[in-house]
């Protein structure tokens, strides 16, 4: 199966964010990435419930919501998730991750826990058969605009291996962070699924969004 797209809406234009859901619909991009941050778990602020929602009445693309917040737990009732979106937490964010993931797919999301460049794929060793996706962070989250952790290409590498060893290789492999086309290919190569662009390929300034996706396809069939 060839990759699957999903557009960082942080790195959209804001001023003609109607304009950029239009353009990534056309384009047939499978989800939309939302990067929600608080203060605390990462040094940032970005999107809130608000947006989803009004972005919600445009679109029916399922969305791909990444938690960069302390206790998960207790704000996912702020985001309406439907059946088919995927919710991401990080594995240093609650104190209980088991917990939080099966009240995730209570909700029908596909479950997905992220991992830091420094947290270790063995992480999810007991929660294996809670999962859909595994996020593997490829900068340091908190921002767009970074470059590459060169050490995580190989850790999808690791990864991709590690699941089909221990029987659950039905799970996906999403990557974000200086998602460029050059890295779509190499993610690709190592064994990503699922590629979320921002600033480095989708949003890069002055080009026409329906061609950047083009261009991103073409690095990750
Ligand atoms: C980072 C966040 C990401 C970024 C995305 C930006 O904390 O989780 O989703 O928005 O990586 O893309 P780029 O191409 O600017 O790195
Ligand atoms: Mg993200």
């Amino acid at each position: 199966m060839p990759g699957k797209i999903s557009p960082s809406i942080m790195c959209a234009d804001f001023r003609n964010l109607e304009n950029a859901i239009k353009k990534l619909k056309e384009a047939k991009v499978e989800y939309l990435h939302f990067d929600i941050m608080d203060g605390h778990f990462v040094p940032n602020f970005t999107l809130g419930p608000d947006i989803l929602k009004s972005i919600r009445e445009i679109t029916n693309i399922p969305f791909d919501i990444h938690l960069m917040v302390q206790n998960a737990e207790n704000y996912l009732e702020l985001f309406d998730i439907r059946p088919g979106d995927i919710v991401s937490v990080h594995v240093e964010s609650t104190k209980h991750l088991q917990r939080l993931l099966q009240k995730i797919k209570q909700l029908e999301a596909k479950v997905a826990v992220a991992l830091n460049p420094a947290t270790s794929i063995y992480m999810i060793e007991d929660v294996l058969e809670d999962l859909n996706i595994v996020l593997v962070m490829t900068v340091n989250p908190g921002f767009a605009g970074q470059k590459l952790v060169p050490a995580t290409l190989k850790k999808i590498v690791r990864l991709d291996k590690y699941l089909q060893e221990k029987g659950f290789g039905h799970i996906e492999i999403e990557v974000d962070g200086n998602v460029s086309y050059e890295n779509a290919k190499k993610m690709r190569t190592a064994g990503a699924d699922i590629f979320v662009g921002g600033t480095s390929s989708i949003f890069i300034k002055g080009k026409s969004i329906v061609e950047n996706i083009k261009k991103l396809r073409a690095c990750i069939v």
